[in-house]
């Protein structure tokens, strides 16, 4: 069609359940699953999803969670519920999966109890882990059995979540479960993460493996307390192991990141990884909270400079599984995840700027009811040596891959 960037088509599928977005995290949590909500009412009023196929699917069965995560932490996920949590035995198993219910009367604030803030015992947990993760593993099946070329999950991409414990605001690994799906039918997977913070439970998982090769762009640094922003992994010089080695790439960049500089990184590498590493199918967790304006993130990007990501991955024609993440400044997050569908579908040029009525519309006050929110310009060195020896870094580390 003429509306596509490279004048091809595809086939696109799309998974949205209303079910996510009414879980609650609790009160000023960051973690609001409404912004799924959002981003799909905007979706839907710009009459998006005439040009998918909605997928309508079953919750994953505990089956397919024990598929990565062990058993004891699934029946954990399974059994726990607000009320069951104060039953001494259910709270301890809880405590040792780093989930919990907030004590205001226990004063653990910075020591480790204080992860369970990060992960609460919530209404409807088994619910939404199971629906969340069924939408990734049935995108992955759409593009296994070759019905689409770009399958959607926006409820998906709980990069942080461990075989045994939950982290960073994620419980079930949908993303870890969904490449193993899609590595039952392609022989090379691609993972790429350019959500603010580092990917580290699915590196974690296939940091040995060279059938996944992992790529995460996130901000590495260390605050003026001394505290590394989360999870405070990720470095240049991991780079994976045994069999694996060299198929872990990490970019940890500072704070501030702007399109212009961030593109100045994901293309060169992303082109040296496409070539070398050869992916048969890709998976894009697109966190949004590397947008300028997040309430976590420090980065600076326009919704623009954040799709640029999509376009380019999607240019490569490599069935291409497209999941949701971080994203803390609602708004921001359901316009990004928005006009990323409609770059999915080859449209972006074809939806206004101006944000339709659509039951949300007084979440977009502060960017004047405008799709694009403005990022303001920050006077600055613009000539950065840091950018080049990042982009250095990953490009030698690029080169001890086997061609
Ligand atoms: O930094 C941390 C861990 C602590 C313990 C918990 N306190 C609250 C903060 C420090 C060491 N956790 C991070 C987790 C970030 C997860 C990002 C997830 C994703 O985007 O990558 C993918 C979905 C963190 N940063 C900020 C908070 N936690 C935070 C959590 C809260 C909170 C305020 C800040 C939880 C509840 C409430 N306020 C009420
Ligand atoms: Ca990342
Ligand atoms: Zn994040």
């Amino acid at each position: 069609s003429a509306s596509c960037g490279d004048g091809r088509k595809r086939r696109v599928c799309y998974y949205y359940d209303p079910g996510i977005a009414n879980v609650d995290y609790g009160a000023d949590h960051n973690m609001v699953p409404r912004r799924v909500a959002m981003a799909h009412a905007l979706v839907e009023k710009y009459g998006l999803l005439a040009d998918m196929e909605r997928l309508r699917v079953r919750p994953a069965t505990e089956a397919e969670l024990r598929a990565f995560h062990d058993d004891a932490y699934v029946r954990l996920l399974r059994d726990i519920t607000p009320d069951a949590y104060h039953d001494g035995d259910l709270r301890d198993r809880a405590r040792a999966c780093r989930v919990g219910v907030p004590d205001p009367n226990e004063p653990e604030a910075g020591g480790a109890g204080a992860y369970i803030y990060d992960n609460p015992v919530i209404d409807g947990l088994w619910d939404y882990c199971l629906r969340y993760a069924g939408g990734s593993l049935a995108a992955a099946r759409a593009l296994v059995d070759g019905s689409s070329d770009i399958a959607i999950n926006w409820s998906g991409g709980m990069h942080h979540a461990c075989r045994g414990k939950a982290s960073g605001f994620c419980y079930v690994n949908d993303i870890v479960l969904a490449i193993q799906e899609l590595l039952k039918h392609f022989e090379r997977v691609l993972y790429v993460d350019i959500d603010v913070h580092h990917g580290d439970g699915v590196e974690a998982h296939f940091k040995r493996e060279s059938r996944v090769m992992t790529v995460s762009f996130h901000l590495y640094d260390i605050d003026r307390r001394g505290d590394k922003f989360f999870p405070g992994t990720g470095k240049a010089e991991d780079v994976g192991e045994g069999d694996g080695k060299y198929y872990t790439l990490n970019v940890p960049m500072k704070a501030g990141m702007d399109d212009e500089r961030y593109q100045q990184l994901f293309r060169p590498i992303m082109d040296e990884v496409m070539e070398k590493f050869a992916p048969d199918a890709v998976v894009l967790q697109c966190g949004a909270d590397s947008l300028y304006g997040d309430r976590l993130g420090e980065f600076r990007l326009s919704v623009k400079g954040h799709a640029g990501c999509v376009s380019y991955l999607r240019s490569f024609n490599v069935p291409l599984l497209l999941l949701g993440g971080g994203g803390y400044t609602v708004n921001h997050v359901a316009s990004c995840w928005c006009y990323e569908t409609a770059v999915a579908v080859g449209k972006e040029k074809e939806i206004s700027d101006e944000i339709p009525f659509h039951g949300y519309e007084h979440y977009y006050k502060d960017q004047g009811y405008k799709l694009h929110f403005t990022v303001p310009k920050k006077n600055g060195n613009k000539k950065d040596d840091l950018i080049d020896k990042i982009k250095q870094d990953a490009l030698m580390n690029l080169a001890m891959l086997k061609p």
